[in-house]
């Protein structure tokens, strides 16, 4: 499909307007939401994910493409929302700490609104201690804890041995993401939940309130 592709090359270049205009297009041509995440959006983050780590492209290129990434996210919002009601379960979200990556949290984010949960979005490089003061402050059932880096997985282990420590992990489950999660990562640090991406993190979260 052309305008997939003219999306992923204007995200590539950092023309954050073009996505924008391009991205309404396709949805006024009825194509679908997912679609235009997946094959026009997210292709264009991979090709410059793998040129980063080529050592191709640079901090400011990729700092461009991710903010024609999230203008671009922000005109799908209403699509991909589109199942949410009313809120059927708090969740409590956030990029954990020495981390400043958040286009994969804000499509978690999304996807979890568009389920009808309500999310309270801590943002990036969020203390582990946080976490947990607002699970405990608003009962929120949920902790989802993102992370791209390698050096900050370890915060993840640490917020599970705070949830024990301040007597709160029998209550809340604790769900994990991020390009270098796993499933066995998961295992090894005792959070309850891993999701390989924003959708299933969605349909986990809600499970949990079903
Ligand atoms: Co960064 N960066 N970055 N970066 N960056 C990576 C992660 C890296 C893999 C690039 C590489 O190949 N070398 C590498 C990490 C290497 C490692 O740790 N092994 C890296 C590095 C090294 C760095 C810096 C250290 C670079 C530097 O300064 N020298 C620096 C660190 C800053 C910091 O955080 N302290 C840095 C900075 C940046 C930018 C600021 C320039 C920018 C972030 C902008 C922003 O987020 N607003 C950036 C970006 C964009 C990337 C890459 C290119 C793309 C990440 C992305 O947004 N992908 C990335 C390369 C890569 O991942 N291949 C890279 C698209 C997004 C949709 O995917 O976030 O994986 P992702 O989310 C997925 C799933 O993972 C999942 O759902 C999404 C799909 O549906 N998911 C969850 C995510 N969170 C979830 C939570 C869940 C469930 C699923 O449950 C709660």
């Amino acid at each position: 499909m052309d305008i997939l592709h003219d999306i992923s090359q204007n995200l590539q270049q950092g023309r954050a307007k073009a996505v924008r205009e391009l991205v309404q297009q396709a949805i006024d041509s009825g194509l679908d939401s997912e679609r235009i995440l997946n094959e026009g959006l997210l292709a264009g983050m991979s090709v410059i994910g793998r040129k980063f780590k080529a050592d191709e492209i640079y901090v400011p290129d990729v700092l461009i493409a991710s903010r024609a990434m999230n203008m671009g996210a922000e005109v799908l919002k209403p699509l991909l929302m589109k199942n949410g009601t009313k809120a059927r379960g708090k969740v409590i979200l956030g990029t954990v700490r020495g981390d400043m990556h958040d286009i994969g949290k804000n499509l978690v984010k999304m996807m979890m609104e568009g389920k009808g949960l309500e999310v309270v979005d801590l943002g990036t490089d969020v203390p582990g201690e946080r976490f947990i003061d607002e699970a405990v402050s608003s009962g929120a059932r949920v902790i989802a804890l993102s992370a791209l880096l390698t050096t900050t997985l370890g915060e993840m282990k640490q917020i599970v041995d705070l949830a024990f420590a301040r007597g709160i992990r029998d209550k809340i489950k604790i769900m994990i993401g991020g390009a270098p999660v796993t499933e066995e990562f998961r295992r090894s640090i005792g959070a309850d939940y891993y999701a390989a991406d924003a959708a299933t993190a969605s349909e986990i979260a809600l499970s949990v309130f079903e």
